[in-house]
This record gives C-alpha cells, structure tokens and sequence, in this order.
C-alpha cells in the first residue's frame, strides 16, 4: 500500500482476568491467523501491527480494592497501561483496532480515544455491540466479573473512581452511548440503564425493526453532533451458532448477514474512528470458526463490499 494509505494500527491486548472463563488471552493471535492484517492490507491501509502488550508488572497496591471487582489490581494495571497506549496511537493519527482480550479492555482504549476526540473538541460516541449491556457497578453486578463492569466505568458510574489512578480520566456520558444487540441484562443493571436513559437497541427491536434502521439512527446522532464513533464489538452479539468461541454465548444472537450489514453502514458512515474487538476465546472456538468471522465483519467495517456498489452509500434502494 502506498505512503498516504490510511494508517490501522492492530494493538493485542491479552486481557483475560476480567471475564468469567479463561482463554481470551488467545484472542490476538487467533485473530492474526484468522488474517485480520492481511484482509486490510488488501484494502489498501497500511497496516502497522504493534504486536501484544505485556502483561503489566503490578501496580502497588492502594489500600484495600472495591469489594464485588474481582481481580481489581491486575484489571487497573492494564487499563491504566492500555489508557496511555490507546491515546497515543489515536493521537498519531491511525485508526487503532485492539484486539482482545476479554471486555474489561474498553475500560482503557475507550478511556485514551476519548481523551484525544475531547482534544480536537469532538465528541466520542461508543457503540457497543453485544449481548450484553455490560453496564453493571461493583454496587449491581452479581458475579464480580469485571467484563460487565466497561461500559457503566466510561460513563462515570460510581464504584470504580480510583481505577485510573492519577491518569486522566475522559468519561462519556450516557447520551454517547449507544447499546446494540443486548438480550442479557441484569435486574439492577436494567434499573441503572433506564434511569440514565442509555439508549438500548435490544433484540426484541432488532426483530421488529431490522438493523439498517436502528443503525442509521445510531449513526445520524453522532452526525448531528459532529462526533466521531467508537465501535466496541463484543463477538457474543453473534448467535452461538455463527461464533460458538466465546465464553458467555446467549442464544438468540444476531446472524451472519445482520452483523455484516451493521459493519457495512458502518463503513459506509465515515465516522468510526476506533475498534475494539473483544470475547473472542479460541480455547472454546471450533476450528477457528468465530475468529474467521470476527475478521470478515472487520472486513465489511472497513469496505470490504459484495459487489462494487454504483449508487450513494446512503440509498435506500441499490439499483443496477
Ligand atoms: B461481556 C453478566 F451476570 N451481566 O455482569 C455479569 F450475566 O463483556 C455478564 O459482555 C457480563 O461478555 C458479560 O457478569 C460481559 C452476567
Ligand atoms: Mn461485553
Ligand atoms: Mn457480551
Ligand atoms: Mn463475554
């Protein structure tokens, strides 16, 4: 690819402490053999691959952790390491992809992109796809994991405020935040979603409405503001069938063609700045199934096209 090819940076981030089953410190690496480079060095970005982060010597303890967050000290170490890697690279003008890792790992990509969009004043809109919400507090969640904590941590819910420790800290609110494909949630979770007014794109919409729709809207509110988007793809949000390698599967997912088309106007959009791809646990995968398919869907979020489409991205109807 040629010297002014957008710049990808792929960032490995072999997180798995903060989810509930070991494994998804594979992920990187599955999703290197699975050809994540390859497939976007064929569309022509130059693709810088920054390799795995090393797992964080501890930090030294700071008093006693929050009860109800499991592995607090080794999850804070990391966040505040990625934190400053995510910033940086956002900051030399790439697009980064990290690469997980369990969900914990949005705590700090989400955290350092944020504080480079607050920068150039623009504001930073998070979609989360996935089953879940992941917008529990150490004051709601029943299992402690910290993979259910993210998005409630970016939005500056109470619970986790010295995670971070002196590193700045750059909150969104709940208004950009936008909840894609969740069907799992639990009941103080639900309450603490409501009452903040994140919208929720839950299954039961997706049914009813079809994902064009409900992601055209997602992506007019980023415009009306003159944000910019940060995709946190949680490769649950598939249905078990289509991405068995993970650990926490709901049934009821999204299918193969509602998530391409989720990345394809996506694509489509110009806005996405940022990706998280997460969950992936090739010790449960079969064959290198779901990590083949994390990489074609990052295929269509960055172009990738069926046919070579003549008519405006934002047609209603493709004509020939
Ligand atoms: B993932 C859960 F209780 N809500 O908090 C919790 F159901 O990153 C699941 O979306 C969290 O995979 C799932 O532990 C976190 C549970
Ligand atoms: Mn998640
Ligand atoms: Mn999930
Ligand atoms: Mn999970």
């Amino acid at each position: 690819s040629d010297a002014n090819a957008p710049r990808i940076a792929l960032l490995g981030v072999p997180i798995e402490i903060g989810a509930s089953q070991l494994g998804t410190l594979m992920g990187p690496d599955a999703l290197r053999t699975a050809g994540i480079g390859r497939i976007l060095d064929q569309l022509g970005f130059a693709v810088e691959d920054h390799g795995n982060m090393a797992k964080p010597d501890l930090a030294p303890a700071e008093g006693p952790p929050p009860a109800n967050a499991k592995y607090y000290d080794v999850i804070k170490t990391w966040i505040r390491a990625l934190s400053e890697r995510a910033y940086a690279l956002a900051h030399s003008g790439a697009v980064p992809i990290f690469m997980g890792g369990d969900h914990s790992l949005s705590m700090g990509s989400v955290n350092g992109v944020a504080r480079h969009w607050q920068e150039q004043g623009r504001p930073l809109f998070v979609l989360w796809i996935d089953a879940h919400a992941d917008y529990n507090t150490p004051q709601t969640t029943e299992t402690g994991n910290m993979h259910g904590m993210s998005a409630a941590f970016l939005c500056g819910e109470p619970g986790l405020e010295n995670l971070l420790g002196g590193a700045p800290r750059a909150s969104i609110g709940p208004d950009q935040l936008d909840l894609f494909g969740i069907r799992s949630i639990d009941p103080l979770e639900k309450k603490l979603v409501f009452e903040r007014r994140v919208a929720i794109a839950d299954m039961r919409v997706i049914d009813e409405f079809g994902v064009g729709v409900l992601i055209r809207k997602v992506i007019e509110r980023v415009r009306a503001r003159n944000g910019v988007l940060h995709v946190s793809f949680d490769v649950d949000f598939l249905d078990p069938t289509v991405a068995p390698g993970v650990g926490t599967t709901v049934p009821g997912g999204a299918t193969y063609r509602e998530a391409h088309l989720i990345m394809e106007l996506l694509h489509d959009s110009g806005l996405v700045r940022s990706v998280d791809v997460v969950e992936l646990n090739p010790f449960l995968d079969e064959r290198g199934r779901t990590a083949r398919v994390a990489v074609e869907l990052i295929g269509s979020l960055f172009g990738l096209q069926i046919t070579d489409r003549r008519t405006p991205s934002n047609a209603m109807l493709p004509r020939n």
